[in-house]
């Protein structure tokens, strides 16, 4: 099945120079690159992009890491839009496991991320983990006009496109933060 992910070089892999290997990496597959942007990640931003874990232990440190406050200020990391057959299956297993020490140590993840010794998994890249989840992060990283393909539906205003349902699809998992009471 064709799907579509997100892929980030997160603050830990822009510090330690990995985001050359990481688009390498990427490039050896048959996924299509359709977006790519540097980004500056906001606590509105990396908060809505992790809205799903908000009630885990980990949360703050997480939000912390994303934001680059962990790897010395390090707050812009590059997103990248992937589309293709099984793109979530495939980017994953280069990426290998969300814990680096139970990767498999050729991925990126097993090769150059670490667990620090307050628990955070400094896994040097995002991976959406489901084609839901890419379609929601997707819309949440990109405009419509930094998509060079037709993934989603948009619809124009006040002079630029928007994305035509902003949140994803319904089956998303649990409300946004803005829609927490
Ligand atoms: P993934 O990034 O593999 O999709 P996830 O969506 O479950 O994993 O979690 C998002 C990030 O949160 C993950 O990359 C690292 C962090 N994280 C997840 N579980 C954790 C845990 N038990 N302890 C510390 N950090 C964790
Ligand atoms: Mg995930």
């Amino acid at each position: 099945m064709k799907e579509c992910i997100l892929l980030i070089v997160k603050p830990d892999g822009m510090v330690k120079g990995l985001a050359g290997h990481v688009l390498r990496r990427f490039e050896e597959t048959d996924l299509r690159l359709v977006g790519a942007r540097l980004a500056k990640v906001t606590r509105e931003l990396a908060s809505t992009h992790y809205h799903h874990l908000r009630e885990k232990p980990f949360f703050e440190e997480l939000i912390r890491f994303i934001m680059g406050e962990l790897n010395g200020g390090q707050d812009t990391v590059l997103a990248f839009a992937y589309t293709g057959e099984d793109a979530v299956r495939k980017a994953r297993a280069i990426a290998g496991a969300t814990n680096p020490e139970e990767a498999d140590y050729r991925s990126i993840r097993g090769s150059f991320g670490r667990v620090t010794t307050k628990g955070v998994f400094e896994n040097v890249v995002h991976v959406s983990s489901d084609s839901i989840e890419g379609e929601r992060e997707i819309k949440l990283w990109f405009r419509p006009e930094e998509i060079t393909a037709d993934l989603f539906p948009s619809v124009a205003a006040d002079g630029r496109r928007e994305w035509a349902e902003p949140a994803g699809p319904k089956t998303r998992t649990g409300p946004w933060p803005s829609e927490t009471p």
